[in-house]
């Protein structure tokens, strides 16, 4: 994991459910998600990775996050009920692979989006329209998941789920990067928030 980033999602649900579990931070300014040691456990280069106590590891949020709630149904992460898992899958890849994917990055990793051979002026010019555009691709996911949220509990039903995790990141992103939340995007980031645990790992990553 890396303090601040996606796996603060993953960190939320390990200790939402209790489990004993061992950090290594991947310092990602740092390259260590590029090391033969790191690649060796994730391919990807990517965070977060869960190692399991067998050695098998999982390398996306998505399969962390199933993994650890269908591994711990009592906890009900993850409904047992098909339309409610359903709509929660659908809202935890959607807060991974748009608002993370095709947003945040954009705006977290300008460069790779840049083509090559520019000119610093150029640069410039293209980066700041890169992070326009990541931005307006979040605000236009975050709207077309206002559309979607209930106004009371959690993202699916009464119960804090694998959804929430993945919402919860992207929507502290959004308070970092003075991107505006819809109110019930921002009335859901604040329970979420609110919760003794989330409060935990946010102490924990380093922030008040
Ligand atoms: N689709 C991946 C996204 C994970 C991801 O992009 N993590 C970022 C940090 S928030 C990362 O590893 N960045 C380093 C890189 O891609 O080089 C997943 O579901 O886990």
């Amino acid at each position: 994991m890396t303090p601040g980033s996606c796996s603060t999602g993953i960190h939320i649900l390990l200790e939402e459910l209790e489990l004993p579990f061992q950090v290594n931070i991947v310092n990602l300014l740092a390259g260590d998600h590029r090391r033969p040691d790191y690649l060796a456990i994730n391919p990807k280069g990517s965070i977060p990775t869960l190692v399991l106590d067998d050695g098998r590891a999982l390398t996306s949020f998505g399969s962390i996050a199933c993994w650890l709630a269908l591994s711990h149904p009592r906890k009900r992460l993850l409904s047992a009920e098909p339309w409610l898992a359903a709509r929660t899958l659908e809202l935890m890849a959607y807060a991974v692979e748009t608002v993370h994917g095709q947003g945040f990055t954009r705006i977290f990793t300008t460069d790779r989006y840049l083509p090559e051979g520019l000119d610093s002026a150029d640069t410039a010019r293209w980066s700041a329209a890169i992070q326009t555009e990541g931005r307006r691709l979040v605000q236009e996911a975050f709207d077309i998941l206002e559309s979607g949220l209930p106004e009371t509990g959690y993202a699916v039903g009464a119960d804090f789920g694998i959804a929430d995790a993945a919402l919860f990141y992207v929507f502290f992103w959004a308070s970092k990067t003075q991107i505006a939340l819809p109110p019930r995007c921002l009335a859901l980031f604040e329970r979420i928030r609110a919760r003794p645990v989330v409060q935990q790992v946010l102490r924990e990553e380093g922030y008040r």
